[in-house]
C-alpha cells in the first residue's frame, strides 16, 4: 500500500495520530500536497460520507474521521497554500435565528471541509443579516442554513429573501437542511437546495458551486 493509500485507510479508521505522521512522511518523501489532499484525506472522507448515507457508519465514526482529517490538514495547510491549491468554494454555515441546535450543523461543516470547501462557521441563532455579512466578507458562493425546530425553520425564508434582494443575488446560493425540513419546504421558500443529511449536503454543495 502506498503512503497515500495508508493515509486514506487510517483516516477512515479515525487514527488521527497516524494520519498526521503519514502526511508528514508523505511530504518529506516529496509527494504533491494536492495528491495527499485529493487521493488521501478527501478520498477517505468521501467514503465515510457514502457509508454514513447508507447507515453503514454513524455519527461517532464520522466525527472521529473528521478529527483525523483535521490532524492531516494541519500538516498539509502550509504546503497547500504554497502550491496555491484553492478550496472548491467557500460556504458560510450556521443555525437559523432562534435555534440553538448545532450538532448536525457541525457535522455538515465537517463533511463540507472533507469535500474540499472552506467553511466559515457563523454559529447558532444566526440573524439573516449575519449570514449575508459573512458571505460578503469571505467571498462565499454558498450559505448553508440548519434548523431543528418546526418553530424556527420558518426563519429560513428571511435568509433566502434577503440574499435574493441584495447585491449577492445570483452570486450566492442558499442550501438548507435539518430534521424537520423537506424538499417541499425548500421549494416553498425558494431556497436553492435541500439535503437530508451531512453526506448529501456535501454532494449538493458540489452541484451548487460549479
Ligand atoms: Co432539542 N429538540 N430542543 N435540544 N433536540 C429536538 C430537535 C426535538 C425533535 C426533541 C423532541 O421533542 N423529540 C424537539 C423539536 C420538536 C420540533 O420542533 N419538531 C426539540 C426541542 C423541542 C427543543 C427545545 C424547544 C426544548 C425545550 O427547551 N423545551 C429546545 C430549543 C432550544 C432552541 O434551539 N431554541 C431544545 C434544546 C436542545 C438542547 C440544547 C438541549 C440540545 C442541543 C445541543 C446542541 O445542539 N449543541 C438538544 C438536542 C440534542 C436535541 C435532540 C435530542 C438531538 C438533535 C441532534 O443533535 N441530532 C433532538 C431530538 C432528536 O433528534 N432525537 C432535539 C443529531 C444530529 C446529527 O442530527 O441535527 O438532525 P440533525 O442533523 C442531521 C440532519 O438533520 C442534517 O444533517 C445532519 C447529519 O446527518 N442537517 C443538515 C442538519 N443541518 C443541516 C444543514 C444542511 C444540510 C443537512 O445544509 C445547510
Amino acid at each position: 500500500m502506498t503512503i497515500i493509500e495508508q493515509i486514506k485507510e487510517n483516516l477512515m479508521k479515525g487514527k488521527a495520530k497516524d494520519v498526521k505522521e503519514q502526511v508528514e512522511q508523505a511530504m518529506k518523501q516529496g509527494a504533491l500536497a494536492s495528491d495527499v489532499l485529493n487521493q488521501g484525506l478527501l478520498a477517505g472522507m468521501s467514503i465515510i460520507g457514502e457509508k454514513f448515507k447508507k447507515n453503514e457508519v454513524y455519527v461517532p465514526e464520522v466525527l472521529i474521521a473528521a478529527r483525523a482529517m483535521k490532524a492531516g490538514m494541519e500538516v498539509l495547510k502550509p504546503a497547500l497554500a504554497a502550491a496555491k491549491v484553492q478550496p472548491r468554494g467557500v460556504v458560510v454555515i450556521g443555525t437559523v435565528k432562534g435555534d440553538l441546535h448545532d450538532i448536525g450543523k457541525n457535522l455538515v461543516g465537517m463533511m463540507l471541509e472533507g469535500a474540499g470547501f472552506k467553511v466559515v462557521d457563523a454559529g447558532i441563532n444566526v440573524e439573516p443579516e449575519k449570514f449575508l455579512e459573512l458571505a460578503r466578507a469571505n467571498n462565499a458562493q454558498l450559505i448553508g442554513v440548519s434548523a431543528l425546530l418546526t418553530t424556527t425553520m420558518t426563519n429560513m425564508k428571511a435568509v433566502v429573501e434577503q440574499v435574493k434582494q441584495s447585491d449577492l443575488a445570483g452570486k450566492v446560493k442558499v442550501m438548507i437542511g435539518g430534521a424537520p425540513l423537506t424538499q417541499a419546504f425548500c421549494d416553498e421558500i425558494h431556497a436553492d437546495g435541500y439535503s437530508p443529511d451531512a453526506a448529501s449536503a456535501a454532494d449538493l454543495a458540489k452541484k451548487l458551486v460549479v
